[in-house]
Protein backbone atom coordinates (compact mmCIF):
# COMPACT_ATOMS: atom_id res chain seq x y z
CA UNK A 1 0.00 0.00 0.00
CA UNK A 2 1.26 3.32 -1.09
CA UNK A 3 2.15 6.04 1.99
CA UNK A 4 -0.16 8.31 2.40
CA UNK A 5 1.62 11.93 3.51
CA UNK A 6 1.91 13.06 6.64
CA UNK A 7 2.46 16.75 6.94
CA UNK A 8 4.77 18.41 8.93
CA UNK A 9 3.60 19.54 12.64
CA UNK A 10 2.22 22.71 12.37
CA UNK A 11 4.58 25.26 13.77
CA UNK A 12 3.44 27.86 16.13
CA UNK A 13 3.33 31.35 13.95
CA UNK A 14 6.06 33.83 15.12
CA UNK A 15 4.65 37.30 15.85
CA UNK A 16 5.97 40.85 16.01
CA UNK A 17 9.54 40.84 16.74
CA UNK A 18 10.04 43.51 19.83
CA UNK A 19 12.74 45.10 21.82
CA UNK A 20 13.21 42.89 24.81
CA UNK A 21 15.34 45.71 26.73
CA UNK A 22 19.29 46.10 26.29
CA UNK A 23 18.99 46.06 22.72
CA UNK A 24 17.86 42.31 22.40
CA UNK A 25 15.12 41.53 20.25
CA UNK A 26 12.68 38.34 21.01
CA UNK A 27 10.50 36.62 19.18
CA UNK A 28 6.88 36.54 20.70
CA UNK A 29 5.34 32.98 19.61
CA UNK A 30 1.88 33.20 19.42
CA UNK A 31 -0.14 29.62 19.35
CA UNK A 32 -2.24 29.50 16.86
CA UNK A 33 -5.64 28.91 18.25
CA UNK A 34 -8.43 27.04 16.32
CA UNK A 35 -12.43 28.86 17.28
CA UNK A 36 -14.95 26.26 17.61
CA UNK A 37 -17.67 26.01 15.46
CA UNK A 38 -20.68 28.25 15.43
CA UNK A 39 -23.21 26.59 16.92
CA UNK A 40 -26.99 26.82 14.93
CA UNK A 41 -30.02 25.93 17.11
CA UNK A 42 -33.13 24.03 15.13
CA UNK A 43 -36.13 26.06 15.69
CA UNK A 44 -39.95 24.25 15.37
CA UNK A 45 -42.90 26.78 14.53
CA UNK A 46 -46.41 26.11 16.09
CA UNK A 47 -49.50 25.66 13.87
CA UNK A 48 -52.80 24.91 13.79
CA UNK A 49 -52.92 21.82 11.64
CA UNK A 50 -49.87 19.76 11.98
CA UNK A 51 -50.93 16.95 14.46
CA UNK A 52 -49.35 16.50 17.92
CA UNK A 53 -48.05 13.16 17.44
CA UNK A 54 -46.58 13.90 14.03
CA UNK A 55 -44.26 16.65 15.50
CA UNK A 56 -43.76 13.94 18.40
CA UNK A 57 -42.44 11.74 15.76
CA UNK A 58 -40.17 14.20 13.97
CA UNK A 59 -38.37 14.89 17.53
CA UNK A 60 -37.67 11.44 18.33
CA UNK A 61 -36.99 10.53 14.61
CA UNK A 62 -34.55 13.56 13.43
CA UNK A 63 -33.68 15.43 16.74
CA UNK A 64 -33.11 11.48 19.05
CA UNK A 65 -35.54 12.79 21.78
CA UNK A 66 -37.01 10.52 24.06
CA UNK A 67 -40.80 10.09 24.13
CA UNK A 68 -41.16 11.96 27.31
CA UNK A 69 -38.80 14.71 25.94
CA UNK A 70 -40.14 14.73 22.55
CA UNK A 71 -43.82 15.48 24.51
CA UNK A 72 -42.43 18.03 26.07
CA UNK A 73 -40.71 19.89 23.65
CA UNK A 74 -43.94 19.64 21.26
CA UNK A 75 -46.19 21.24 24.63
CA UNK A 76 -44.00 24.14 24.45
CA UNK A 77 -44.15 24.72 20.72
CA UNK A 78 -47.54 24.51 21.23
CA UNK A 79 -48.27 26.86 24.07
CA UNK A 80 -45.36 28.87 23.06
CA UNK A 81 -45.30 29.53 19.51
CA UNK A 82 -41.88 28.18 19.04
CA UNK A 83 -39.28 25.74 20.87
CA UNK A 84 -35.45 24.66 20.16
CA UNK A 85 -35.11 21.33 18.67
CA UNK A 86 -31.63 20.84 19.23
CA UNK A 87 -28.13 22.95 18.79
CA UNK A 88 -25.82 21.82 15.58
CA UNK A 89 -23.04 22.84 13.34
CA UNK A 90 -24.50 24.94 10.72
CA UNK A 91 -24.64 21.83 8.19
CA UNK A 92 -26.02 19.66 10.31
CA UNK A 93 -28.71 21.78 11.74
CA UNK A 94 -28.88 22.78 7.74
CA UNK A 95 -29.56 19.38 6.83
CA UNK A 96 -32.04 18.67 9.84
CA UNK A 97 -34.07 21.58 9.02
CA UNK A 98 -34.23 20.32 5.23
CA UNK A 99 -35.53 16.41 6.18
CA UNK A 100 -37.99 17.80 8.61
CA UNK A 101 -39.65 20.19 6.25
CA UNK A 102 -39.59 17.30 3.13
CA UNK A 103 -41.14 15.05 6.13
CA UNK A 104 -43.75 17.68 6.97
CA UNK A 105 -44.26 18.14 3.16
CA UNK A 106 -44.59 14.10 2.52
CA UNK A 107 -47.45 14.05 5.07
CA UNK A 108 -48.98 16.54 4.15
CA UNK A 109 -48.39 19.48 7.13
CA UNK A 110 -47.77 22.67 6.98
CA UNK A 111 -44.96 22.18 9.91
CA UNK A 112 -42.59 24.95 9.81
CA UNK A 113 -38.85 24.63 10.89
CA UNK A 114 -35.72 27.33 11.00
CA UNK A 115 -32.02 27.39 12.30
CA UNK A 116 -30.66 30.70 13.78
CA UNK A 117 -27.63 31.30 15.11
CA UNK A 118 -27.47 30.04 18.27
N1 LIG B 1 -50.69 23.24 17.50
C1 LIG B 1 -50.74 21.92 16.91
C2 LIG B 1 -52.09 21.27 17.24
O1 LIG B 1 -52.82 21.75 18.11
C3 LIG B 1 -49.62 21.03 17.42
C4 LIG B 1 -48.27 21.49 17.03
C5 LIG B 1 -47.24 21.51 17.94
C6 LIG B 1 -48.02 21.92 15.71
C7 LIG B 1 -45.96 21.92 17.60
C8 LIG B 1 -46.73 22.34 15.34
O2 LIG B 1 -44.44 22.70 15.91
C9 LIG B 1 -45.72 22.33 16.29
N2 LIG B 1 -52.42 20.18 16.56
Amino acid sequence: MPDTPVPPPRKPSVGPRREGGQGAVVAERKTQKTQPPRMYQVVMLNDDYTPMEFVVMVLQEYFKRDLETATQIMLKIHHEGRGVCGVYTKDVAATKVELVLAAAKRAGHPLQCIMEAA
